[in-house]
């Protein structure tokens, strides 16, 4: 099973990987080091820590803006052409595709930081000629500059392009911030090849690794979700429509959602396979230097306009792609399709005995007439039955389609945006939606109450440990991947997360009641997080230290109708090795785990570090267990913890064979048992990088540095998701 209780802990389920796969340098070795720049605390930022984008967004000329891209979808470069004189649907793929890597597992990916700029997205062969969308939009961008940033530019190019051909659109949230460099924290996969339209375009995969591994979200290295040719190249619609239904599952789409989405962005614009696929050249990552940054260089004839390869795939969806309209499910339901093959050889669905006026115009001659396409992906709408029962309500019910698409395409494009607060610029819309895991705003607490609560709590007979893991247990939910989680909201007290076996359900529930039973006029949000506060002010006092803990007040209360269990229920940890908690040993180390967690919580090193050393001490371990409490005076502030892992008359063994996660700490001498520990223990003295930063902790003179450095720690989780305050 897995389990971590009794018999053999390793799960023979699970192949072992590393944290972070195959990365950028493994992919493309020969790429200009610029990482050994960024070293040392320098920045690749080039707007400086000074700058603050919401700031600067609120100068922005939005109309302005807006006018100059609704200009743009149909001023057509030579250098690019525009199929049917309309950008539109070229930039709707570009703004699917930056959004459509986020997923849900650990909220990375997605449009938030506007990664398509960088590798791997940048190269992925299912973002083929994307480099020229960007592209376009260049001057644009240059003439807004610092007011828009690339990552809400794409997005709002998007819905501009979805308004100028007719199409429902739900609202805009600027507020992206752009970065300047490859995200590293993100695992895509540890596959050696990428999907290509050229050589491996029908590998088939092997039945085993159909198991798509958590956290991804595409079922090969390069895609954004599905390939169009069904899984491995299959052509079998209901195959797809499974890859489809998981892949989309892992988007935060669920079926009606996903179909809409999918009709309503292919009944837009074409996919293009005018020729040999081989012609076309490298991609962005690995093209010369003359080429500028741009990829797939054609020499299929112009190599672009009528000329383009892109998936391979030849043709557009319905007959009038550049207008929204009722035809993509019209032409998917009414007429019999047959597989055909296209110029650059990818294989594709061909309606039988077309009408020629249910045939598209030709992209770049507007008095030819061409068959219209469906890709694998698109049958899958067809014949798979649950999403055949959602294409047919659609189709009869033109109102509920256009809705569907809207509401999906806006929670597409700010899934990973975090609450509504963080959303920018006049078109925000009202309506608050469960997705956006709304909280109610708070009222700031009065310092007497305040006071008064930390008195009362101490009072309560509950352990420094117990109010400290608990209110770890409320803040540590946050991920500044997609700003979901946090203290903000007391989710903790509500389904899923109060029954998480990692939350030690029935403690947490007395933990709770006590806390509600004296909080006066607090939140129980503020009370939570006031409660753990108020502890380790105690726990640093009674170690001989007169410092302050601060307290920021103000959080609301969530309420169960307004919190989505199915969609926290992904967000459970599976370990938490601030609490020294594994739920099942995973396929990447434990110690890799913490290090996620401690990303996920935009921790530095060092702050991970005094955190974890801080936690031990204290006593928050999941369960109270005894492994990493390096110390006698349990439930005081010390640095207990790195003076006692780093003596040099302890030694450590395995406590058994059968496991390599947990150890005993012996007396060299005595062969005494000192301690015991786990492998998120035993990491700050085993890795050469932490050893450095636990020897700072440990050394004589630094005690009161552990402290305050912990406390700053300590109050950076517990206001991570405060946007309200901001
Ligand atoms: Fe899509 C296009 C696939 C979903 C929107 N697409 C496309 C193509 C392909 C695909 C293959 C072609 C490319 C080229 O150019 O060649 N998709 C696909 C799949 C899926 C999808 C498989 C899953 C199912 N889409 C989608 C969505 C959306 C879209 C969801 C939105 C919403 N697409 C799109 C568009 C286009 C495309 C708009 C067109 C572009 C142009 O025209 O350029």
């Amino acid at each position: 099973t897995g389990e971590m209780t009794g018999g053999c802990p390793f799960n023979d389920n699970v192949k072992p990987r590393t944290l972070l796969g195959r990365t950028n340098r493994d992919w493309w070795p020969d790429s200009l080091p610029l990482e050994i720049l960024h070293y040392g605390g320098l920045s690749p930022d080039p707007m400086g820590s000074d700058f603050v984008y919401s700031e600067a967004f609120r100068q922005l000329d939005y109309a302005a803006l807006k006018a100059d891209i609704l200009a743009l979808m149909t001023d057509s470069k030579p250098w690019w052409p525009a199929d049917y004189g309309h950008y539109g649907p070229f930039f709707i793929r570009m703004a699917w595709h930056a959004a459509g890597t986020y997923r849900t597992a650990d909220g990375r990916g997605g449009a938030n930081s506007g990664q398509q700029r960088f590798e791997p997205l940048n190269s992925w062969p299912d973002n083929g000629n994307l480099d020229k969308a960007r592209r376009l939009l260049w001057p644009i961008k240059q003439k807004y500059g610092k007011h828009i940033s690339w990552a809400d530019l794409f997005i709002l190019t998007g819905n501009v392009a979805i308004e100028s051909m007719g199409g429902p659109v739900f609202g805009f949230g600027g507020g992206r911030a752009d970065v300047f460099e490859a995200e590293r924290d993100v695992y895509w996969g540890s596959e050696e090849t990428m999907v290509g339209h050229a050589d491996n375009k029908t590998r088939i995969l092997p039945e085993e690794e159909l198991d798509l591994e958590t956290p991804l979200a595409a079922i090969q290295m390069g895609l954004i979700y599905v390939n169009p040719e069904g899984r491995g190249g299959n052509m079998d619609p209901l195959q797809s429509a499974h890859d489809i239904k998981v892949t989309f599952e892992r988007m935060a789409m669920n079926p009606e959602e996903t179909v809409a989405l999918t009709a309503g962005g292919h009944t837009f614009g074409k996919a293009h396979g005018a020729g040999d696929a081989s012609l076309v050249d490298k991609s962005p990552g690995e093209a010369e230097i003359h080429l500028q940054g741009l990829g797939w260089t054609s020499k299929f004839e112009t190599g672009n306009g009528a000329h383009t390869i892109t998936s391979g795939i030849e043709g557009a969806w319905v007959n009038t792609p550049t207008e929204w309209s009722e035809n993509y499910f019209r032409l998917l339901l009414d007429y019999d399709y047959e597989i055909v093959e296209s110029p650059a050889g990818a294989r594709q669905w061909q309606p039988i005995n077309q009408r020629e006026e249910d045939m598209a115009p030709d992209a770049h001659d507007p008095s030819r007439k061409v068959p219209t396409m469906m890709t694998t992906a698109d049958m899958a709408m067809k014949m798979d039955p649950e999403f055949r029962a959602i294409s047919e309500r659609f189709r009869n019910d033109h109102e509920a389609f256009k809705d569907a698409f809207a509401r999906a395409w806006f929670k597409l494009t700010h899934r990973d945006m975090g609450p509504k607060v963080r959303y920018l610029g006049p078109e925000v819309p009202e309506e608050d939606l469960i997705w956006q895991d709304p909280v109610p705003a708070g009222t700031m607490p009065s310092d007497a109450d305040v006071a008064a609560f930390r008195q009362a709590i101490l009072g309560a007979g509950f352990t420094v440990g117990q109010l400290v893991r608990t209110a770890w247990a409320s803040a540590s939910t946050y991920r500044r991947s997609d700003h979901r989680g946090g203290a903000n909201g007391a989710r903790i007290r509500l389904e899923p997360q109060r029954g998480w076996a990692v939350n030690e359900p029935e403690e947490l529930s007395q933990v709770l009641a006590g806390i509600d039973a004296v909080r006066g006029s607090l939140s129980m949000a503020d009370a939570i997080v006031l409660a753990g506060t108020a502890a380790v002010e105690k726990a640093a006092r009674d170690a001989g230290f007169a410092v302050d803990v601060p307290f920021k007040g103000g959080r609301g209360d969530a309420t169960q109708d307004w919190t989505d269990a199915e969609s926290f229920a992904v967000m459970e940890p599976l370990a938490d090795g601030f609490r020294n908690y594994l739920k099942t040993r995973q396929s990447v180390k434990t110690e890799e785990l913490l290090l996620d967690r401690a990303s996920l919580l935009g921790l530095s090193g060092p702050e991970m570090t005094v955190l974890v050393g801080g936690l031990r001490v204290l006593g928050a371990n999941h369960g109270d267990k005894p492994e990493g409490v390096f110390t006698t005076r349990k439930g005081q502030l010390t640095n207990d913890f790195f003076v006692n892992l780093l003596d040099m008359d302890t030694m450590w063994e395995l406590v058994d064979s059968t496991s390599d996660e947990e150890f005993i700490g012996y007396d060299r001498g005595g062969r005494q048992e000192k301690w015991r520990a786990t492998r998120t223990d035993l990491i700050f003295g085993s890795n050469s990088q932490l050893r450095a930063t636990a020897e700072v902790y440990a050394e004589r003179g630094n005690e009161e540095k552990f402290v305050r450095d912990f406390i700053k720690a300590w109050c950076k989780v517990m206001d991570a998701d405060r946007f309200d305050v901001e």
